[in-house]
């Protein structure tokens, strides 16, 4: 069994708290090879020359507007050609912390989304408080209902360097905001007193897996340089509510065969699982809109 870093076996953590740290995820070797991945793909981005990227100004997908960008998406497409991310995505101890973390099955895992988050490099920029599958503005009894529906996932950050961009509310990720959490997501998402606040502080090579619909907000700061990968996997139980979650980033370019050639065999079953996915929710495109 895996413990976090307070040697607290991380599925009771992340059950408990919404959130939970582990360390030694990524070997030092790959470390090194990762970051010098990250550097070659933040220069495309930056330089244009990578056109899925998150751009300043924009919480939520689509990102159309602006030029200062604060994440690179789809480190494993096939044309960013940067295989060293899909060897990490399918390595062992990341596949066996998704697995204890899901009580999942290595052959119900479903491969889904592989990002990075960066500092702009213009101007700070602040991500207001959210939950990432329940819009701000949602009444109390939807976001009850909201709440209950289980995630069939997990998603994660691991930085390459000190990361303290992330702020949680622990053990937020199961209930209804109380009437000041909701009086700040409405209207002043950008606070810096949320009740309860707890910043997250990474080490390089440290990773925080988090409920998606704890609240939590990140502040990024342009002047601290920050490449940390964000990432989520699911299992075969998903269903719809997974697929709009995670096909509204736009992931057809993984119908691309060259995309299936590209993977490690510890992948090859959890992309049939995501094909899977789609075809039973009944899309032909691995797309869909955006959720906020
Ligand atoms: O920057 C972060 O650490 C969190 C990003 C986030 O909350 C999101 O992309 O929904
Ligand atoms: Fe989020």
């Amino acid at each position: 069994m895996l413990t976090d870093i307070n040697n607290v076996p991380i599925q009771e953590a992340l059950k408990r708290d919404g959130y939970v740290i582990v360390d030694g995820l990524i070997d030092p070797e790959l470390m090194i090879r990762l970051k010098e991945a990250c550097d070659r793909v933040v220069a495309k981005a930056r330089a244009g020359d990578w056109k899925y990227r998150r751009l300043v100004g924009t919480q939520f997908p689509p990102w159309t507007e602006g030029t200062d960008v604060w994440g690179v998406q789809h480190l494993i497409h096939p044309e960013l050609n940067e295989p060293v991310f899909l060897e990490w995505y399918g390595s062992t101890k990341l596949l066996q912390s998704v697995c204890e973390l899901l009580g999942a099955k290595k052959e119900d895992l479903q491969l889904e989304l592989f990002n990075l988050l960066i500092n702009p490099q213009d101007s700070d920029f602040d991500l207001t408080w959210h939950r990432d599958a329940v819009p701000a503005e949602t009444s109390a009894e939807e976001e009850i209902e909201k709440l209950k529906v289980p995630h069939y996932g997990t998603q994660w950050n691991t930085a390459l360097y000190e990361d303290a961009c992330l702020y949680v509310v622990p053990n937020s990720h199961r209930r209804v905001r109380t009437p000041e959490e909701r009086d700040i997501t409405i209207n002043d998402p950008k606070s810096h007193n949320m009740p309860g606040q707890l910043q997250v502080r990474l080490l390089p090579g440290q990773t925080v897996f988090y409920d998606n619909n704890i609240l939590h907000r990140a502040a990024y700061i342009a002047a601290n340089k920050r490449a940390t990968l964000h990432a989520s996997m699911g299992t075969i139980e998903g269903g719809h509510h997974r697929a709009s979650t995670i096909f509204q980033h736009g992931l057809d370019w993984m119908n691309q065969p060259s995309f299936q050639q590209s993977l490690p065999a510890s992948l090859e079953k959890p992309y049939a699982n995501v094909k899977a996915m789609a075809a039973k929710t009944g899309l032909g495109k691995m797309e869909t809109k955006p959720i906020h």
